[in-house]
Order: structure tokens, then sequence, then C-alpha cells
């Protein structure tokens, strides 16, 4: 697999990075994911859709690349402890159909996703935390793995020399090899049928208290996906996306009308609005995706990325518009 410094390396030089956060003209099937990373997450999903698959299957592949690649150290395997140094997950899923699924403050497990996947096809639930999310995991054949990597310990034991926890924005531009305190990866895919579905899993903000779960596997914050009208998904600071219910803001704006980034762009004013000294320091991003296949972004400061493939077009949109 291609690691994560080694695409930084050869993202400089592909020819279909692009600047700007358009819309494009709408086309399926069509797949699109949060931060760099999502390029090779995509090309996963892009197998699945290219051959008419269905979207739900494309976004779950494709959240799994992350989740299992150990140089990602927000995502699954590597992903950077909590502050008593124990890796915990959050996922969650919606198809066409508006069913749901969705795991928080799981431990030992590389793909949550696929956990997510199962109490939304297996349980009448939604939402599995904790211990009981382990067990219902292990009894449907995931095995305990050590998530912790030698990487992630070191950034651990660095970090509790000052044990100081403040989310720093835009974390992930980091160089490869700094200690990364957030970035995730929320996938959403229109499949050639026409039918949405969104995914949605990290390893949530380092550090954080025991105990914390942040936007990523609630429904309507992290993810949300209507088929009538389009998907969104967050990054960024859980507890802002939480307070503006923040996917769900963005579909129900696109039922209003509103293009994508325009409905993007709209609830990041609404974070804003509610507490501008707050935003001011910290980094929220959402991406979005309507029926028509149109997709847009939008964040609180530069350098937010996001990934879109589709059968003619495979780019990484840059330093696009941000609200600060
Ligand atoms: C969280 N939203 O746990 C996640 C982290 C994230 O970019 O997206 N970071 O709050």
């Amino acid at each position: 697999m291609l690691s994560r410094r080694n695409f930084l390396g050869l993202s400089a030089t592909l020819p279909f990075i692009s600047a700007g956060f358009s819309s494009n003209k709408g086309s399926k099937p069509v797949v699109i994911s949060t931060w760099n990373f999502g390029i090779q997450a995509n090309e996963s999903a892009w197998e699945i859709l290219k051959k008419g698959g269905r979207a739900l299957d494309a976004v779950e592949a494709g959240a799994r690349v992350p989740e299992s690649d150990p140089t990602n150290q927000s995502v699954g395997f590597g992903g950077l402890p909590d502050r008593d140094g124990r890796v915990t997950l959050d996922a969650c899923i919606m198809d066409e159909s508006g069913n749901c699924g969705s795991v928080a403050f799981l431990e030992n497990i590389m793909h949550p996703i696929s956990v997510a996947r199962l109490v939304m096809e297996k349980t009448p639930h939604v939402m599995l935390v904790g211990e009981g999310a382990l067990q219902f995991a292990l009894a449907n054949g995931f095995t305990k793995e050590k998530l912790m990597t030698p990487e992630s310990e070191k950034a651990y034991q660095e970090w509790l020399k000052k044990a100081e926890y403040k989310p720093v924005p835009n974390i992930e531009n980091r160089k490869p090899g700094d200690a990364k305190d957030h970035d995730t990866i929320g996938m959403l895919a229109l499949d050639a049928n026409g039918n949405l579905s969104g995914a949605c899993t990290t390893s949530g903000m380092a550090f954080k208290m025991r105990g914390r779960v942040g936007d990523s596997p609630i429904i309507g914050a992290g993810l949300y996906v209507d088929n009538e009208i389009g998907a969104a998904t967050a990054t960024g600071v859980g507890e802002e996306v939480i307070r503006i219910v923040g996917s769900h803001l963005v579909v129900e704006l696109m039922r209003q009308g509103l293009s994508p980034e325009k409905a993007c762009r709209t609830a990041v004013e609404r974070i804003v609005k509610k507490n501008a000294t707050r935003a001011k320091t910290l980094q929220v991003g959402f991406i979005a995706l309507n029926k028509n296949g149109e997709y847009g972004g939008f964040c609180l400061q530069k350098g937010f990325q996001y990934a879109v493939q589709t059968a003619d077009d495979k780019k990484l949109l840059l330093d696009g518009k941000s609200y600060f």
C-alpha cells in the first residue's frame, strides 16, 4: 500500500490536483472524501462504483483504507490514543433507505466502519458503544488487535511531557512523522443507480479525555444521507459540529435549494455565528454531494482538502474557500 509519506510526495506531482472548491456539473457515479488520504480511499470505492456496485459497499470499502493504514494517525490502526493511552474509535454509516449504524468508544477493532454496518444490518439499534460494541464485534467474527503503533506510542509519550490538550487547526498538514491530533475520513458516494450512501470513521481528537466521543459516529452530526436530496459529512473539532448538528443541517439546506458548496458554507457560518472567538482557533470542514452528483465543500480555516473521483476526473481540491 502507498504510505502516507509516499503519497504526499506523489501528490505534489499529480496532474489532477486542482485549486478551488468548485462544484461540478454533476455526474454519476461519483465519490468524494475528506483530506488528501481520500484519494486512495476513493480508489477503493471506485472499484465498486465503476462496476455498477452499490454506494453503501463503496463507502465501506473506501473507509477501510485509512482504517488499516498505520501511517494515518487519526483513523483506525495507528490512531493517536486518548490521554490514558488507549486508542478509541468512532464510526458510522448510512444507506439510501435511511438505515444507519454506528459505533463509538470502540477499542481494539481495526475496522469500526464494518462493525457500524453490522449494527445497521443485524440489530434493531442504531448505535453501540464501548464494551457492548466490542462484544458485538467479537461475536460477529472480528478479532481483537493492538491498534497502537510504535509511532503513536512515541507521540503519546511526547504528549505526556506537557499533557496539554489543544486542538491545532489543519494539524494534518504537518510534515509526515509529526504527531497529528485530528483528521477523519468522511466519504459520500452516488452510485450508477442514483443511490447515495455515506461513511465516517475516526480515532477522534488525539489525547482526548477518556470516554470522549465526537461528531463522527453521531448520525446527523458527522454524517447524514437523504436519498431524495443529498449527503454530507464533517471533519474537524466534533464538538462544534455536534452543536449545530452539522451534516443534517447541510442536507436540509440543500433541500431548500442551496448548492452543496453554499450549504456547507452556511453551516460553517452558523458555527462562527455561535462563537466567533472559538471558531477562529479551530478547524471544521464539511463536504456535500447532491442527488445530481454535484459536490462542494467549505471550511473554517484554509488548509482543508477533499478528494473527488468520477469516471473522468480524479482530483484533490486544495486551499479552497474558507471562512477565515
Ligand atoms: C472528532 N470530527 O472526533 C472528529 C475528528 C476529526 O479532523 O474529524 N478531525 O471530533
